[in-house]
């Protein structure tokens, strides 16, 4: 996000306010409720998204801060957001999917009301860049769907999550929750894919944001241990196709490539609640040292570099809808301190297929990508 864009949260705020009393029925049960409508025209947007001089990044946290005070005091609430894009859904995109289609919608459930009951002064934050709205986005034609949602906490600086449904082809819950910088904590990441019903990815982990020893994961991973061995098949390694092991991953985190869909109610989603419910305790009984939010932000930073920079999906969202909206979606909705690299890595792979046949847990493994037909290979 540009410094400028902060500027436009602003009217975004109180387009929010102004408007949170208007009445609309959800998607899912028809009962009224307050749903904002942005009232920022796109004139005064492109107006104001000129260039102004950068901020440092803690006095882009500090005014961030304080435009969400001012914005979230009477902003929606957490299940209001929810249910402006009819989630939690019950159904596919697609027609064509039968029953129990949206696999990974327990974990989305699961993990709102944990934040509900759990998380202090926990608020909605608008999924905007100043430019566009993250928070949903549709190919009808291609039948696949992303829903967004971000909040802040007390505990957390930043928590978004994300559901993508393109129906049997695939289903991905992704969440990132970034401890309030005051913490020198990871950052918990969960990325949990099907493709095809049929081949399954599942990350979770405590993700370090820097890299030296005593700063690293290592201190926490003992709270971590007991939980994964009670997990045979999220013991699995990555592959280095895209990201690398030994940076902001750790020794503790929850790997499996499988193709049997029982593992995930079984070991997936206890382990996941487990990582989660750790992750708050530690945010809990850690004591926040305020001298060093400068260095934790800037390692927050580095990792939303890395990651955006690695992240397998952006040719998966450029593909369904489109390059510009992918890359933006990117740089200022999932990782959204990540500097932009002119002339950086080319966009990454779009993801085709599932593991290998035969697979195993417990060695690395090439990506889903290897050896399959390419599925996603239009423009859109
Ligand atoms: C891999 N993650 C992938 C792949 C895709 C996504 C398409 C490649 C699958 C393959 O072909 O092998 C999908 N990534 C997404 C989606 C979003 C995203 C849909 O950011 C956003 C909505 N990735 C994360 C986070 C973690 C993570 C938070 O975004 C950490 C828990 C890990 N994803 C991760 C890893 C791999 C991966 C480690 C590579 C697995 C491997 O190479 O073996």
């Amino acid at each position: 996000m540009k410094p400028q864009h902060l500027l436009l949260l602003a009217p975004v705020a109180c387009a929010y306010t102004l408007h949170h009393q208007q009445r609309h029925p959800t998607f899912t049960t028809g009962t009224p409720i307050n749903v904002p409508r942005r009232s920022v025209s796109s004139a005064n947007l492109l107006r104001m998204d000129t260039e102004v001089p950068s901020l440092d990044t803690v006095t882009t946290y500090n005014l961030e801060k304080t435009l969400k005070n001012i914005r979230l005091h009477k902003g929606i609430s957490l299940r209001q957001a929810e249910a402006q894009h009819g989630m939690p859904w019950k159904s596919s995109i697609d027609p064509k999917v039968k029953d129990e289609e949206l696999l990974y919608m327990p974990f989305w459930e699961w993990q709102m009301q944990f934040m509900e009951e759990n998380f202090t002064n926990l608020k909605v934050v608008p999924c905007h860049n100043g430019k566009t709205d993250f928070s949903y986005n549709a190919n009808e034609k291609k039948k696949a769907r992303i829903v967004n949602l971000c909040a802040t906490s007390d505990e957390y600086r930043k928590i978004r999550m994300t559901y993508y449904d393109a129906g049997d082809n695939t289903q991905v819950f992704n969440a990132v929750l970034y401890p309030d910088p005051a913490l020198n904590l990871p950052v918990l990441g969960v990325d949990i894919l099907c493709f095809n019903r049929k081949k399954y990815l599942a990350i979770v982990d405590f993700q370090p944001i820097h890299d030296n020893e005593e700063d690293h994961a290592a201190p926490y991973e003992h709270l971590l241990k007991p939980i994964k061995e009670k997990y045979d098949s999220l013991k699995g390694r990555m592959s280095s196709k895209f990201y690398d092991e030994t940076q902001h991953f750790s020794q503790q985190m929850l790997f499996a490539r499988f193709d049997d869909e029982e593992i995930v109610s079984r070991e997936l989603f206890p382990a996941f609640q487990s990582y989660v419910k750790t992750h708050l305790d530690l945010v809990r009984s850690t004591e926040r040292r305020p001298e060093d939010v400068k260095f934790v932000l800037e390692c927050q930073k580095d990792y939303d570099t890395y990651s955006a920079d690695r992240d397998p999906a952006t040719g998966l969202f450029a593909a369904m809808f489109g390059a510009e909206w992918a890359d933006d979606f990117v740089h200022d909705f999932l990782f959204s301190m990540s500097e932009r690299t002119e002339g950086g890595p080319p966009p990454s792979m779009p993801f085709m297929g599932g593991p290998p046949p035969g697979a195993a847990a417990g060695q690395p493994q090439p990506p889903l990508s290897a050896g399959a037909p390419q599925m996603h290979s239009h423009k859109p």
